[in-house]
């Protein structure tokens, strides 16, 4: 297999995908490289499995280019942001029937792919394909620039988290000179968000419950909160941001219950406390101080699970 990035590009016909309901980092980098491909004249679908809809905080991205699958077999895939063929929920197995798939990540260990271009040390999968498209001489374009940007902001939470190194900085400012809008990306993600999703946080806050000694808190977002203050699950992406910020705790989680009565988790660290391997317990994943996993468990289950795992660590 050939180790070159571009040289994967003439193998059609191409999709580009990442992990199921994709965040800032995940659809950044597919619609980096459908931006890309299509200067250069190379057909791309770019298509995620979405339950709901995508992030409107989003949506200064070029959203009209996520279509849906057109063909039954896809020659060549690019995954982006997905460390689990799993993760990629519905088109799983278009993904794995295809005659060759590159995965670009920043997750540890990706478990699938013929050609796997990662760095687990990486802030964004974006930053990693900034790499690739530097070493490559692939042209980064305004809009190209943009989506880059987009990953990077949402996968540091805007330059703070333990992840941003110089590095990050250097590829924000050469982004930067190629034209991306720092502040109108950063306004649209994090300084705007609907009335009906602030109501919606306002009854989350109102649920948090903080374990002291543990330095431990945890909230819940249920399925019946979207019915009654109508908004969408995709508005409450940013809300563990919300969660992790009470100072008398250290690790952080929101559980989001599903459309099947499961829930999701999201947990964040402001230590050195390592929810990755607190999120393993539930075969989660993600990193460090950035975690997520499902369960089926029951909200106190998990919940004394949760507060196990974390007596085990400090
Ligand atoms: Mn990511």
């Amino acid at each position: 297999m050939n180790n070159n990035f571009k040289d994967h590009f003439y193998e059609t016909p191409i999709l580009i995908t990442g992990h199921i309901n994709p965040d800032g980092d995940a659809i950044g980098s597919a619609l980096a490289l459908k931006l890309l491909l299509t200067s250069m004249n190379i057909e791309a679908t770019v298509s995620f499995d979405i339950t709901g809809d995508l992030p409107s905080n989003l949506d200064h991205l070029p959203y009209k280019l996520i279509t849906t699958p057109s063909e039954k077999r896809y020659k060549t895939v690019f995954v982006f942001d997905c460390g689990n063929s799993s993760r990629l929920g519905s088109l799983e197995p278009l993904v794995l029937n295809s005659e060759k798939v590159v995965v670009v990540d920043h997750h540890i260990d990706p478990t699938f792919g013929d050609l796997q271009m990662i760095d687990p040390n990486a802030a964004s999968t974006t930053q990693v394909l900034y790499r690739i498209f530097k070493d490559e001489e692939l042209e980064i374009s305004k809009e190209i620039a943009d989506c880059l940007m987009t990953g990077l902001i949402t996968d540091t939470g805007r330059f703070q988290y333990s992840n941003t190194d110089a590095e990050v900085f250097t590829i924000a400012a050469d982004l930067m000179s190629l034209g991306a809008n720092l502040s109108l990306i950063s306004e649209k993600i994090y300084g705007s968000i609907e009335l009906n999703a602030l109501k919606l946080q306002s009854a989350v806050i109102d649920r948090l419950e903080l374990d002291q000694d543990l330095r431990f808190i945890y909230s819940i977002v249920y399925q019946d909160d979207y019915k009654k203050f109508n908004t969408t699950s995709s508005e409450t992406d940013s809300l563990i941001d919300v969660v992790r910020l009470a100072k008398e705790s250290n690790i952080a989680l929101l559980l989001k219950e599903q459309n099947d009565g499961t829930f999701k988790g999201s947990l964040r660290s402001r230590t050195d406390f390592n929810v990755q391997q607190l999120a393993s317990f539930f075969d989660g994943g993600g990193h460090k101080a950035a975690s997520g996993f499902s369960s089926n468990l029951s909200i106190d289950e998990i919940i004394k699970n949760v507060k196990n795992e974390i007596r085990k660590q400090i």
